[in-house]
């Protein structure tokens, strides 16, 4: 029986990628004809220089230069020999943060080179400080300019970067700050598009399943630090020695400053430590005796200000929220805090209609609250890092979060120098992103990637069959990569369907996504799930590591019903979501599901994407709930599996 499924299971599987290489056009030119190439004038952006989002305090300043920017796309790359940095002429208006995809009825799927401007004033009391200016996120390579002078670049979106601009500012005056965007998809960039014989036959040709939306997606900000001498960075581990909560702190400065101190606040309670910095770091040990946990149902926060200088003087400070908690893992379960805990969430998007991927606060806040009303605990954020609010809310929250890079349709073979181009922008994602996020509690699991995509799919996902050492090479460093960054956090990659168990190897807990009854087997759901049981076991027991499904879901437009549960209907969803959250909480090494996905999303144009959406939400696009949020309520909120009686409240 279980080989004819596997058989049946292969052919399928076959039958679905000889049709998927058959539609794939190969898109290379266009990619190319628009290259920017990195020159000698552009400095790289440095990624400890995100550790820290800015503050306004008594010595810091900020200024969000959120609004209305100009914009102008440059179709034929010739603003730079115009020196379009010195002020944009013919111009449109655009709204920073906000992708230029969704604001405009005519440059829809353009992704070629386009130059953002703003004027900003500088104040003259800034002068005497360090300034710089930090960008949220640019989709995807960004150059900057600011009073017509080269600034620096960045490769990579979704991550902020910062540059010190202090000796180009015009204080006391207007500054004009250019910036060149553009988002071409090519094989050599992360995430990959172009590529031949890609995962995803779509317009444009993204080999990944979300709409490439281009632009500067989140805020810019220019902000102070203190000139001599300023806290450059702070790393918070936490741990328990009985009921004592113990916070480390460390301190990483700049400048001649020689010691500071540590106030944390909480429970009525304040605990204050001096510390001495040796060269330009400080480690200091804060005790917490009978400490508040930091967990789902209590998301307690400490408060910690770092000061460097003396109680009569301060130099610099920097404020943050402490969460005390640890987070661990055994052959079958997560431990938060020593004990089992169980992921129930979503896969999300950052994804709304006009806002295409920009920030949007209150849609951000609207999605935190749909979530507590499903009762989930938990998402990824799938498939790059979110927004910096969005981690704060998160810890504010108590949500687990998997905090993804944007490495999603990594492939291992073909061009040599576009997969070491690849390999290195996967591991520049994961210094910057440790850099941006190590201080959440919120973050247990740091994810390096999402479905790396082997080249022969027949590889059998419960392992065997000759193994190709170079994919594996490659994973290993990056989640080796995270472990010599942070080790107080698990580590995982993603795992597509039918791929090979040894790619999962190195993670500390295996995270699959399974679409068995959808993409294979396709409307027989009972077989679908048969597989999935097998599945599972021959994981645990080939790997002996808890297992995750972080992806299982099906297309479902809303309002469509049906007597019999067939695809695409509501009642389908809810059986598909029903039987996966049967099997895998029938298996104790399953430490947790979410639900692919969280709302409908936009995706490039494709055969299997109607209208340019994924329909898998369980919220549509607009967060209105289809029957498997009432579902997923029931059962997660009040513990019971009946969807019917709350389809209407
Ligand atoms: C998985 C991908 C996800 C897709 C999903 C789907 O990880 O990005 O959106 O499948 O096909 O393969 O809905």
């Amino acid at each position: 029986m279980a080989d004819a499924l596997t058989g049946n299971v292969m052919r399928n599987q076959l039958k679905f990628c000889k049709v998927m290489k058959l539609k794939i056009i190969s898109l290379l030119s266009l990619a190319f004809l628009h290259t920017v190439q990195a020159e000698v004038s552009f400095p790289r952006a440095n990624a400890t220089d995100i550790a820290l989002f800015p503050q306004q305090n008594e010595v810091r300043n900020r200024m969000d230069l959120s609004g209305v920017w100009k914009f102008k796309t440059d179709p034929e790359n010739a603003g730079e020999e115009e020196r379009w940095f010195d002020g944009l002429r013919d111009s449109r208006s655009i709204a920073v943060p906000g992708c230029w995809n969704e604001q405009f009825t005519d440059i829809r799927n353009y992704l070629g080179v386009s130059w953002y401007e703003t004027d900003t004033y500088v104040p003259e009391s800034w002068q005497g400080e360090r300034v710089f200016i930090r960008v949220g996120s640019a989709n995807y390579a960004a150059r900057l300019w600011i009073n017509g002078a080269p600034l620096g670049c960045h490769e990579g979106g979704h991550i902020p970067f910062a540059f010190e601009i202090t000796s180009f500012v015009r204080w006391g005056q207007d500054n004009r700050i250019a910036i060149q965007v553009e988002n071409l998809l090519k094989p050599d960039r992360v995430p990959t598009g172009n590529v031949p014989g890609g995962q995803f036959n779509s317009f444009p040709s993204a080999n990944f399943d979300f709409f490439p939306y281009a632009g500067l997606n989140r805020a810019v900000w220019l902000y102070t630090l203190p000139r001599e001498r300023s806290i450059k960075d702070i790393t918070v581990r936490t741990n328990f020695e009985g009921e004592t909560g113990i916070v480390e702190v460390e301190v990483e400065k700049e400048g001649t400053a020689s010691r500071g101190r540590l106030v944390l606040s909480g429970e009525g309670r304040q605990i204050e430590l001096p510390i001495q910095f040796e060269g330009d770091r400080a480690k200091e040990v804060i005790r917490i005796p009978n400490v508040r946990r930091w967990c789902p149902q209590d998301p307690y926060l400490y408060s910690l200000s770092v000061f460097l200088g003396s109680e009569e003087k301060t130099l610099d400070h920097y404020f943050l929220n402490v969460g005390v908690r640890t987070i661990s893992v055994t052959s079958r379960q997560i431990l938060l805090n020593g004990e089992p805990v169980f992921l129930r969430g979503f896969g999300k998007h950052i994804d709304f209609p006009i806002f295409g991927r920009a920030t949007a606060n209150p849609v951000m806040i609207k999605d935190f609250e749909l979530m507590k009303w499903t009762g989930a605990n938990s998402f990824r954020t799938s498939h790059y890092p979110y927004d910096e609010e969005f981690m704060d809310l998160a810890d504010r929250e108590g949500f687990l979060v998997i905090d993804e890079t944007p490495s999603v349709g990594l492939y291992f073979h073909g061009d040599e120098d576009a997969l070491e181009a690849r390999q290195k922008m996967s591991k520049q994602y994961i210094r910057e992103l440790i850099a941006r996020d190590k201080n959440h509690p919120s973050v247990i699991m740091w994810c390096v990637a999402n479905e790396p995509f082997p080249k022969d799919i027949k590889m059998s996902a419960v392992g065997g069959g000759e193994v190709d050492p170079k994919p594996i090479q490659c994973l290993e460093e990056l989640t080796g990569l995270v472990r010599s960054l942070d080790s107080t956090r698990l580590v995982t990659l993603v795992g597509v369907m039918s791929g090979p168990l040894e790619w999962l190897a190195s993670c500390d807990v295996v995270c699959i996504n399974r679409y068995w009854g959808w993409y294979t087997n396709t409307g027989q759901l009972e077989n679908g799930v048969k597989i999935l049981e097998m599945e599972l076991d021959g994981l645990h027991r080939k790997l002996n590591k808890p297992v995750m499904l972080t992806e299982f879901g099906a297309d479902t437009m809303s309002g469509f019903h049906g007597v019999d549960s067939e695809m695409y209907t509501e009642e389908f969803q809810v059986d598909f979501i029903r039987s996966y959250l049967n099997v895998a909480e029938s298996k104790d090494f399953v430490v947790g599901t979410h639900v692919w996905n969280f709302a409908d999303f936009r995706t490039g144009q494709g055969l299997i994407r109607f209208m340019g959406m994924n329909l898998k939400g369980v919220f549509t696009r607009d967060r209105e709930p289809k029957m498997a949020a009432h579902f997923l309520r029931s059962r997660w909120l009040e513990g019971s599996d009946d969807s019917s009686a709350h389809e209407h409240k």
